[in-house]
């Protein structure tokens, strides 16, 4: 087969990656924080070959590092002749800009990566709908920088007429496009909207929490099917509801949702709401928290923030869940308990817990059946 062996030579090299972050007030975490990074990148198909640092010094407006470290950025970049440098918080497109003119590779903000895996994830029509519009939201701005930046260059009397022109054909063209994709994402939150009206009745459960937490793993073992599981940051990007039912023929609905991540970026939350309304709609929400992780902490932190976002102060009831239990020591395990004595602590690889949080499902779903009903 002629397209299979091309497809084969062409396969891509990953690209190269430095990652650069700013300790800024976080001292403490940093480094924690660009592993994070590197697991977003690794998502992202691309190899981590260096990390740089700034532990000092404010951010500068211009070029985010300050003049030592953007030298020492570019002997990096040189020395392990990386294609990209990868920054850990977001750039303004002027710094992007100014960067990639010393440095000579492609910069990268966070927001961008995050953008990219989402839409390299993205399988149904809905989440490609979403993805491409908080893509395009987020380039909209930058576009106008990067033309600026062209009839700069040309510059000179003259040089601007037609930059001008092209630059007003590609806003128009963007916001055409962006036009186009609301209008197509209300229609389906519409019929969305239909379905869930439907579903208002039954008991509701969402499982919310940071990515790779164990949602999904959980989802399956709760509801005993199937659903995409990989040890990769946004394994899931739409959401899945699954019936589950009791051997006294009770019924719970159980949904699965995308994941979130600290600084998840703001266009992402804006066109993934009607994907997010599921967790909203629910009666209940699990809060799924990998325990093992040592910065679970931040990432309990992190989702609060983001259902705030979404849902301002209209969350309905939550239930911690503490998984990967089967990865924890006992002292651990005691001090999650001292710490949050009304949580669930399951493994939803091993299935300890699992049963016990199904059958309170049962049991708070026939508390409210009882309730409607006296
Ligand atoms: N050791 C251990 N690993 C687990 C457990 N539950 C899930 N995992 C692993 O954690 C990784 C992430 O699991 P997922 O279920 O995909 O996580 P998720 O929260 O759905 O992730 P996103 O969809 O990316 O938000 C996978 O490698 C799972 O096998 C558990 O109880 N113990
Ligand atoms: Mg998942």
């Amino acid at each position: 087969m002629k397209s299979s062996s091309f497809e084969i030579q062409r396969a891509p090299t990953p690209e190269k990656a430095v990652l650069v972050g700013h300790a800024g007030r976080d001292k403490a975490h940093i480094e924690r924080t660009l592993d994070e990074l590197a697991l977003l990148t690794d998502t992202a198909g691309a190899r981590v070959v260096d990390r740089l640092v700034q532990r000092q010094g404010r951010i500068d407006p211009a070029t985010f590092l300050g003049k030592g470290k953007v030298a020492d950025l570019k002997a990096v970049c040189e020395q392990r002749d990386a294609d990209v440098a990868i920054f850990d918080d977001d750039l303004s497109p002027a710094q992007v800009r100014n960067l990639e003119k010393t440095l000579n590779v492609k910069v990268i903000d966070r927001s961008e990566l995050i953008l990219d895996i989402f839409a390299r994830r993205a399988r149904t029509r809905e989440s490609r709908l979403q993805v491409e519009l908080a893509q395009l939201e987020y380039t909209l701005p930058r576009l106008m920088g990067m033309w600026t930046h062209l009839e700069r260059q040309a510059g000179g009397i003259g040089s601007r007429g037609p930059g001008e022109t092209q630059l007003e054909t590609d806003r128009r063209l963007v916001r055409d496009r962006i036009a186009k994709l609301k209008e197509a994402l209300r229609a389906v939150e519409r019929e969305r909207e239909t379905q869930r009206s439907k579903r208002r009745r039954e008991f509701r459960v969402a499982l919310v929490g940071y990515t790779n937490a164990g949602k999904s793993t959980l989802f399956n073992a709760l509801s005993k099917s199937d659903a995409f599981v990989e040890d990769r940051l946004f394994a899931t990007l739409d959401s899945t509801t699954r019936q589950m039912v009791s051997p006294e023929r009770d019924r719970v609905l159980l949904t699965d949702t995308v994941g979130f991540i600290r600084k998840l970026p703001h266009h992402l939350v804006a066109s993934f709401h009607s994907t997010l309304v599921e967790a909203i709609e629910a009666d209940l929400q699990l809060h799924v928290t990998d325990a093992a992780d040592p910065d679970f902490h931040r990432h309990l932190i992190a989702v609060d923030e983001v259902l705030d976002r979404i849902l301002g102060d209209d969350r309905p009831a939550r239930r911690m869940v503490f998984n990967k239990a089967d990865q924890l020591t006992d002292e651990q395990i005691l001090a999650l308990r001292a710490e949050f004595p009304d949580a669930i602590l399951v493994s939803a690889r091993t299935g300890d817990g699992v049963e016990a949080l199904r059958n309170e499902l049962f049991r708070l779903s026939a508390e409210r059946r009882e309730q409607r009903a006296g």
